[in-house]
């Protein structure tokens, strides 16, 4: 099937998943790509999203819309995680079901499996257990995401597929230190230190869990591979299969950014869950493979902040 030719809605076009996705499908020959921005198409609004479900007629859909943040920002404000995510998913599934969208592409999350599910982490483990409190209400508002779409396909047939990324880094990044994650935030303090001649920089928590990361493109590149190759209702892994320790990472981005200032730990701050290796058997099976390092990913990273967000020498 050539599936090139088909009207693909990118929800969240603007954020970092997002551009990733409307990169990955321009150079894969899409020549119908639909996004709306904010002010367009407020994805909060059900009777907006219908009406422009009915108007532009979408035949895919990858949804990339979502609220997102790290540990301090999901433990700080479970309510608009719950509620915003919930009601994006809900507004672009009904829409896509009722308006014959042939194929959706719903993104959830490593942190919807159980704080301390066996590692790596099967695609079985999904409720098996519970969940990290510090990313609990995302948790759950991806997983009725999952579940919506499953019921869909089971009660009216849809092709609504559901892919897991690990945790994501990459252009576009959020690199506000209070609502960032852990790669982008220590990028900045890293930088930001060696800019000030600091001697140390500061690691939340122990440095002990161990986190595997993903660069926004290769997951774009996941997502084009499952819109063309896969049918299943059942969620798919998206990660590179290797994790490292929190204090690993920051080594890595102090010898990336050339910092030799100490690493000191903040222990009141959370660690999360220990560790959230992915099991990506099912997907490299199906044919997929990763290709951007993170040594690699952590540079073209470090290159993205330096044009758009650190402050100019
Ligand atoms: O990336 P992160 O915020 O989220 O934190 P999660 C990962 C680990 O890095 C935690 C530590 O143990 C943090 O304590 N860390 C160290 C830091 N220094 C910092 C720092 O300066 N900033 C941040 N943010 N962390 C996320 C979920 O969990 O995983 C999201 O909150 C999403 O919703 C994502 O599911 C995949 O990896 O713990």
């Amino acid at each position: 099937m050539d599936w090139t030719n088909k009207r693909v809605f990118v929800a969240g076009h603007r954020g970092m998943v997002g551009s990733a996705m409307v990169r990955r499908l321009t150079t894969g020959g899409y020549t119908h790509i639909l996004t709306r921005t904010r002010a367009e198409l407020d994805l909060m609004d059900r009777a907006a999203v219908r009406e422009f479900f009915e108007c532009a007629r979408p035949q895919l859909v990858v949804d990339a819309a979502a609220r997102v943040g790290g540990i301090a920002a999901n433990h700080s404000f479970p309510v608009e995680f719950f509620l915003q995510n919930a009601t994006i998913q809900n507004n672009l599934l009904e829409a896509a079901a009722d308006f014959g969208v042939e194929k959706f592409l719903f993104l959830g999350s490593s942190c919807i499996y159980p704080k301390l599910a066996p590692q790596p982490i099967r695609e079985d483990a999904l409720l098996t257990g519970p969940l990290e409190p510090t990313n609990e209400a995302y948790a759950l508002a991806k997983i009725g995401g999952i579940r919506l779409a499953q019921y869909y396909a089971r009660q009216y047939g849809r092709t609504f597929l559901s892919a897991m990324p690990t945790n994501l880094y990459g252009p576009g990044d959020n690199y506000d230190l209070q609502s960032s994650h852990v790669l982008p935030a220590l990028i900045r303090k890293t930088h930001e230190a060696r800019v000030a001649g600091l001697p140390e920089i500061v690691v939340w928590g122990s440095g002990t869990p161990r986190r595997e990361f993903l660069h926004a493109d290769d997951l774009a590149d996941a997502c084009a591979f499952l819109l063309e190759h896969y049918d299943s209702p059942e969620i798919v892994n998206v990660g590179c299969g290797e994790d490292v320790t929190i204090r690993e990472l920051a080594e890595h981005v102090c010898e990336a950014l050339d910092y030799r200032g100490e690493l000191v730990f903040d222990r009141s701050k959370p660690d999360g869950t220990p560790r959230k290796l992915l099991d990506v058997s099912k997907l490299t099976r199906l044919g997929w493979q990763p290709r951007i390092g993170l040594r690699e990913g952590i540079a073209t990273a470090y290159q993205w902040f330096c044009e758009h967000v650190a402050e100019a020498p």
